[in-house]
C-alpha cells in the first residue's frame, strides 16, 4: 500500500477551500493508502502566531479533521510539534537544499511580500520542511491543492539531492496527488487570490464552522459579474468570480463544470447563489456540527492525538535514524 502524508496549518479557521482542496480528499485516499495527516503547527509559526489562539486552533484543525471524514482508527492524525522528527530531519535537509531552490518559491514571495528583509528565516525555509514531514515518513503520495505543487516538487528534488549526495536510494521521490474539480478554491471577494484562514476578510471564505445563514449571507454578497451564466465552461475564461463559484458549486455537489453551466445556462446569479448556498450548507452543516461537538469534547480530540503521536513517531523514529547514520552522525 502507497504511505500518504499531507498536512494543514492551524493558522485561522478552517475554509472550504482547505475541506475541498484537501481534507474530502484526505478522507478518500483512506480506502487505499496508509494515510498520516498532520497538524503542522511548526509550519504555522513561520508568520506570528498568538500562542492562545495557536494552541485553540491546533485542536479546531485537528476537530475538523476528523469531522471531515479522516477515521482516526485507519488513519494516524498527530500535531507536527510533538514529534520532533520532523525539526531533525529538516535541520540535515536544510543542509541539502539550496538557497537558488528556495529562491524560486512562490508561496514565499507571496506570504512575504514587499518586506522581504522582515520575513522570518522560518518562512524561507518552510518548503525544507515540509519536504521534512513527507520524506520522515517515506511518504510516496501527497495529497495537496494546486499552490503546494511547488513545494512537493522541490520535496522531490531536495529527496534525489540527498541520495545522489550520499550515494544510495534511500528517500523515495513522493508526487504530488491534486484533485484538479478542487485544485484551487477562490476568494469570495476576488477571484484572483485564493480562499485562505489568513485572509483578514472573514467574507472572503466560507469557514467550515459557518451556519446556514452566515453561509447564505456570505455567498449572496459574493463578487459576481452582471452577466447571466453561460452554457458552457470555456465562457467562464475572463470572468475569475464567475468561474470560481461554479468550480464551488462543482466540487461541492461532485459534478463537472459543464454539468453546472448547463444547468444553469442563461440564469442570472440571483438564483444560482440561492442554490449553491443551500448545496454548502447541506454539506458542510454536518461538518461543523461534528467539528463543533468535537470542540466541546477535547479530552476525545487529545486522546486522538495522543495516540496518533506515539503512531508517527513509531514509523518515523527508525527512518529519521537511519537517515542520521547516512549522513554519519556518531551514535554512541
Ligand atoms: N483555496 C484553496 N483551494 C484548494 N486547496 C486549498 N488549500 C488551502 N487553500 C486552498 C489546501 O489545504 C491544505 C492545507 O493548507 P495549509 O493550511 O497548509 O496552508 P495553505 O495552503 O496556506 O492554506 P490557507 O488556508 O491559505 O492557510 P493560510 O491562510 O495560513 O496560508 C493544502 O493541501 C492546501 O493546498
Amino acid at each position: 500500500m502507497n504511505r500518504i502524508f499531507s498536512g494543514i496549518q492551524p493558522s485561522g479557521n478552517l475554509q472550504l477551500g482547505n475541506y475541498l482542496g484537501a481534507i474530502r480528499n484526505w478522507a478518500r485516499m483512506q480506502d487505499s493508502h496508509e494515510c498520516i495527516y498532520c497538524v503542522v503547527d511548526l509550519h504555522a509559526i513561520t508568520v506570528p502566531q498568538d500562542p492562545a489562539e495557536l494552541r485553540r486552533a491546533t485542536r479546531e484543525v485537528a476537530a475538523g479533521v476528523i469531522a471531515g471524514g479522516v477515521d482516526p482508527d485507519r488513519s494516524v492524525i498527530f500535531v507536527q510539534s510533538q514529534a520532533p522528527e520532523h525539526a531533525e530531519l529538516a535541520w540535515i535537509l536544510n543542509c541539502v537544499a539550496r538557497l537558488g531552490w528556495l529562491n524560486r518559491m512562490t508561496q514565499f514571495k507571496d506570504k512575504a511580500g514587499a518586506d522581504r528583509d522582515g520575513a522570518t528565516v522560518g518562512l524561507y525555509t518552510y518548503p525544507v520542511l515540509q519536504a521534512a514531514d513527507v520524506l520522515a515518513y517515506k511518504a510516496t503520495d501527497v495529497p495537496v491543492g494546486e499552490d503546494q505543487k511547488q513545494h512537493i516538487e522541490l520535496a522531490r528534488d531536495i529527496a534525489q539531492a540527498f541520495n545522489s549526495m550520499f550515494d544510495t536510494d534511500f528517500f523515495p521521490l513522493p508526487e504530488p496527488r491534486i484533485q484538479p474539480e478542487a485544485a484551487r478554491i477562490m476568494s469570495l471577494r476576488d477571484g484572483t487570490r485564493k480562499m485562505s484562514k489568513s485572509d483578514p476578510s472573514d467574507y472572503s471564505r466560507i469557514n467550515m464552522t459557518d451556519g446556514a445563514d452566515l453561509i447564505a449571507r456570505k455567498i449572496r454578497r459574493a463578487k459576481t459579474d452582471p452577466a447571466p451564466l453561460p452554457d458552457h465552461a470555456e465562457a467562464l475564461e475572463g470572468r475569475p468570480e464567475a468561474r470560481n463559484l461554479v468550480t464551488i458549486y462543482a466540487a461541492l455537489a461532485e459534478v463537472s463544470q459543464e454539468t453546472v453551466v448547463e444547468r444553469f445556462a442563461g440564469k442570472g446569479f440571483g438564483i444560482f447563489k440561492s442554490e449553491l448556498a443551500d448545496l454548502a450548507v447541506a454539506v458542510l452543516g454536518p461538518i461543523g456540527e461534528e467539528m463543533q461537538r468535537l470542540m466541546a469534547a477535547p479530552d476525545e480530540v487529545d486522546a486522538i492525538l495522543g495516540r496518533g503521536n506515539a503512531r508517527a513517531r513509531e514509523i518515523s523514529g527508525p527512518i529519521i535514524r537511519a537517515a542520521q547514520d547516512i549522513v554519519g552522525f556518531h551514535r554512541a
